[in-house]
């Protein structure tokens, strides 16, 4: 049986990155193979220079930056494919939705967004950890990075709702992690107790 390819996304500070180690744990107590994958992924070459873009240190237009950001993607996607093909769960940090959202919210077309991750492998299922504006400003803890910043991360989280589907669970991310983990899990287990998945689908 092939893996389950899981999607956790949100605004920065939601919890992401918790919650995806939390819940590669749960697969790994019940056995199953389990995988995690973040996006961007800082390591490749295109990876580097997204990095220093969203450090600051490097200025690209809105479009040439989310190009990259697609092309960060598209350079990884067959390996992970592959992974889930071979029975790994795979749990992914962030995905083509960070991509429309994140660039929509500077006032680019959202369709133009949208289009250059077409064809990209579709996830079982999109773990959307929202946080209200008010837990967001809450949450100093922003970096220094260029899209740290609490106006901006609200238009985001506009264009992440414009941008959900049916493969998509809003999960409540104000609570604490037990309580955030626990919705996340209840999710997952409905998947993993089909007999059999779907084959896997290219958006
Ligand atoms: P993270 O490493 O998860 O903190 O993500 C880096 C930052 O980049 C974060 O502010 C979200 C943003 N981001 C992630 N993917 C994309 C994308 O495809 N396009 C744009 N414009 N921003 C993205
Ligand atoms: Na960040
Ligand atoms: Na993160």
């Amino acid at each position: 049986m092939r893996g389950l390819f899981i999607v956790l996304e949100g605004c920065d500070r939601a919890g992401k990155t918790t919650q995806t180690q939390l819940l590669q744990k749960f697969f790994h107590a019940r056995d199953r193979k389990c995988e995690l994958a973040k996006f961007p992924d800082r390591t490749t070459s295109l990876g580097i220079t997204i990095n220093s873009y969203l450090q600051g240190s490097q200025a690209l237009s809105d479009q040439a930056i989310h190009l990259l950001f697609s092309a960060n993607r598209w350079e990884l996607i067959d390996s992970l494919e592959s992974k889930v093909k071979n029975g790994v769960n795979l749990i992914v940090d962030r995905y083509a939705y960070s991509g429309a959202a994140f660039t929509s919210a500077k006032g680019l077309d959202i369709d133009w967004c949208k289009s250059c991750d077409k064809g990209l492998l579709k996830p079982d299922l999109v773990l959307f950890l929202d946080t209200s504006n008010k837990t967001m400003s809450k949450r100093e803890d922003f970096g220094a990075e260029v899209y740290e910043n609490l106006e901006f991360q609200s238009k985001v989280r506009e264009q992440f709702h414009l941008l959900k589907d049916d493969s998509w669970k809003i999960i409540n991310a104000s609570g604490t992690i037990e309580e955030v983990q626990a919705e996340i899990q209840t999710h997952v287990l409905t998947l993993l107790n089909q007999d059999s998945y779907a084959p896997i689908q290219r958006n």
